[in-house]
């Protein structure tokens, strides 16, 4: 009887524990989309939203709608342009399956920018800024090439929509704030 009192009561104790953890650190869905284009013979990809605010320790979920996506790091590990905080390791998602998901938690605060590993010359990136703007990705991309910010995915993260200013300001920008200057940018 009294074994059954203790175990009730450190359940009751780890539920208020796990409780207060669930209120503090966020859970944030990254929608990883293929979307047609009238007119044109190929797809966009991207990231929904584009910009992110989040806060350290909050984790951010990147949900496959569609085929065959990754959220990877700009990383100097990766042989990319750096534009993670200063510590962060060469984080990356596998190629995620259509209906699956993955799942990362931004510790260090900064500016992150995101890249999909296939599809990143389409103009696949994103920022997520975490707590407060900080680190190499305030700095403009100039590196267009494979190793920098590759093709289209440069001028995506070069919008000003995505100044990471205006990411904390509003929370998230949506894709479609930016869709239309990606477009005239020569996404084929
Ligand atoms: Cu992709």
């Amino acid at each position: 009887m009294i074994h059954t009192v203790r175990f009730a009561l450190s359940a009751l104790v780890a539920v208020a524990a796990f409780g207060s953890v669930a209120l503090a650190q966020q859970n944030h869905d990254v929608m990883m989309h293929i979307e047609e284009v009238e007119g044109r013979p190929v797809p966009m990809f991207f990231f929904e939203p584009v910009g992110l605010l989040v806060q350290p320790g909050d984790t951010v979920t990147f949900v496959a709608a569609s085929p065959h996506h990754t959220a990877t790091a700009y990383h100097g590990q990766h042989v990319k342009t750096h534009r993670v905080p200063d510590g962060v390791p060469p984080f990356s998602s596998p190629v995620v399956p259509i209906g699956e998901s993955w799942s990362y938690t931004f510790d260090v605060p900064g500016t992150y920018d995101i890249w999909c590993g296939p599809h990143e010359s389409y103009g696949m990136a994103m920022r997520i800024v975490v707590g407060e703007p900080g680190g190499p990705a305030e700095e403009p991309v100039t590196e267009f090439g494979p190793d920098g910010v590759f093709a289209i995915a440069g001028v995506a993260l070069s919008q000003p929509e995505l100044a990471s200013s205006r990411i904390v300001a509003n929370g998230a920008v949506s894709w479609t704030e930016i869709v239309g200057a990606v477009l005239a940018a020569g996404l084929p």
